[in-house]
C-alpha cells in the first residue's frame, strides 16, 4: 500500500507565492511521483475563524479551488475534497478538543501571531484541534506544509498518541515534508513570513507581469550592495534568492542553487538583481495564471471536480470517526 499523503488550504484570501512554493506546488510533485495516496482539500471550516463576508469567503473557495486545478492538481490521480462536505472533520475535532490540554494551545505561536492582530474566538483558539482531526482521520502520514506548520503537526502528533495510549491504537503519527523554500518572507517585511491577511507585502500567484515586475523591484531589502544569502543580516536579499532559486526550475528540474546564483550577481547591484527575480517569476507564474483564467469561465465546472472526492473522503473519514466512536464509548 502506498503511504498516505494529505494537506489542506485555507480558503481565506488569495494564493500568494508562498502558499504555492511552501505548499502547492510540492503538492502536485508529490500526486506525480506516483508514490502516494494523496489527499488534498479546502480546509473552508478554517475560514470561518475570520471575518470575511459569505460572498467574499465563496469566492475564496472558488479561488483556491481553481488554483489547485490550473497547479496541475488532478481528480483522477488525487482524492480532491471540500472538508465542510465531510463532516467527521468537525466531528472528530470535538473528541480531540475533550482531550487537548489548554496548556498545549496556549503556546502555539500563530495563536498568538494573530490574536495581536485580529479579534480572536475560541475556533481560532482550537483550531489546531480540527487542524489534527483532517490529517489523522485519514491515517496520513506525510503532510506537505511550510515550516509555520510544524507547531500544529507537532501537535497532531501528540493529540495522536495520547488517543493511541489512553484508547487503543487508532492514528498514525504524522510528519511534516518541506520543500526548499518553507518559509517565504514578505515583501514589504522581510523579518515577517508573507501571509493570505497581511496582503501588502504578498505577492499573489495571479498578479499580472507589471504588477510582479513593481512589487519585487519594491521589496524591501537592505542597505548595502552585495547579492548574499544571509538571512540573519539580509532577510529581503536572502528572501529573494530563494524565490529566485524556485523560479529558475523547469519542468521536473532543479532551479539554480543560492551558491549558484550568488556567484552570477557578484558584481551586480540590488536593482539588476530584483529584475532577474521579477524576470524569471514572470513566465514561471503565467501558466498558472493562464491555466486559472480559463477554468474560472466554467466556476460550475471547478466545485465538480471535487465531487467524486467528496464522497471517497466520506467513506475513509466516516470509517475512522466509527472506530473512534466505538473506542471512546459513544454508543
Ligand atoms: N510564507 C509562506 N511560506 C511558505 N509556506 C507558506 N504557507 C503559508 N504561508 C507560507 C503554507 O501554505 C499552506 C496553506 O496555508 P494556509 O492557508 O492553510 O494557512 P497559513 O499558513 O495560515 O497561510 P497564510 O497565507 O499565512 O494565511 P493566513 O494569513 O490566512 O493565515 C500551508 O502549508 C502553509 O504552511
Amino acid at each position: 500500500m502506498k503511504p498516505i499523503v494529505l494537506s489542506g488550504i485555507t480558503p481565506s484570501g488569495k494564493l500568494h507565492v508562498g502558499n504555492y512554493l511552501g505548499a502547492l506546488h510540492n503538492f502536485v510533485q508529490l500526486q506525480n511521483s506516483g508514490k502516494y495516496n494523496c489527499y488534498f482539500f479546502l480546509s473552508d471550516l478554517h475560514s470561518l475563524t475570520e471575518s470575511a463576508s459569505p460572498i467574499e469567503r465563496a469566492d475564496h473557495i472558488i479561488d483556491i479551488a481553481t488554483n489547485y486545478l490550473a497547479a496541475g492538481l488532478d481528480p483522477k490521480k488525487s482524492t480532491l475534497f471540500i472538508q465542510s462536505h465531510v463532516p467527521a472533520h468537525a466531528e472528530l475535532a470535538w473528541v480531540l478538543n475533550s482531550i487537548c490540554p489548554m496548556g498545549e494551545l496556549e503556546r502555539m505561536t500563530q495563536y498568538k501571531d494573530k490574536s495581536a492582530r485580529m479579534e480572536t474566538n475560541a475556533g481560532l483558539f482550537t483550531y489546531p484541534a480540527l487542524m489534527t482531526a483532517d490529517i489523522i482521520l485519514y491515517d496520513a502520514e506525510f503532510v506537505p506544509v511550510g515550516d509555520d506548520q510544524d507547531q500544529h503537526l507537532e501537535l497532531a502528533r501528540t493529540l495522536a498518541r495520547k488517543f493511541n495510549s489512553r484508547f487503543g491504537e487508532t492514528f498514525i503519527e504524522p510528519k511534516a515534508l518541506h520543500t526548499a523554500t518553507p518559509r517565504v518572507m514578505s515583501l514589504a517585511d522581510p523579518l515577517k513570513k508573507m501571509s493570505k491577511s497581511v496582503p501588502n507585502g504578498c505577492l499573489f500567484l495571479d498578479d499580472e507581469p507589471e504588477v510582479i515586475k513593481k512589487k519585487i523591484m519594491s521589496a524591501v531589502t537592505d542597505s548595502g550592495s552585495e547579492v548574499k544569502f544571509d538571512e540573519a543580516s539580509k532577510p529581503g536579499v536572502s528572501n529573494l534568492l530563494m524565490i529566485l532559486s524556485a523560479a529558475t526550475r523547469h519542468g521536473g528540474q532543479a532551479g539554480k542553487t543560492i551558491p549558484e546564483l550568488e556567484k552570477e550577481f557578484a558584481g551586480k547591484n540590488y536593482g539588476q538583481f530584483k529584475a532577474a527575480v521579477a524576470e524569471s517569476l514572470i513566465p514561471y507564474l503565467a501558466p498558472i495564471r493562464e491555466k486559472k483564467a480559463k477554468l474560472m469561465e466554467d466556476p460550475k465546472k471547478i466545485l465538480k471536480a471535487f465531487a467524486t472526492g467528496d464522497k471517497k473522503a466520506n467513506k475513509v473519514a466516516g470509517a475512522k470517526l466509527k472506530e473512534v466512536y466505538e473506542k471512546v464509548g459513544l454508543i
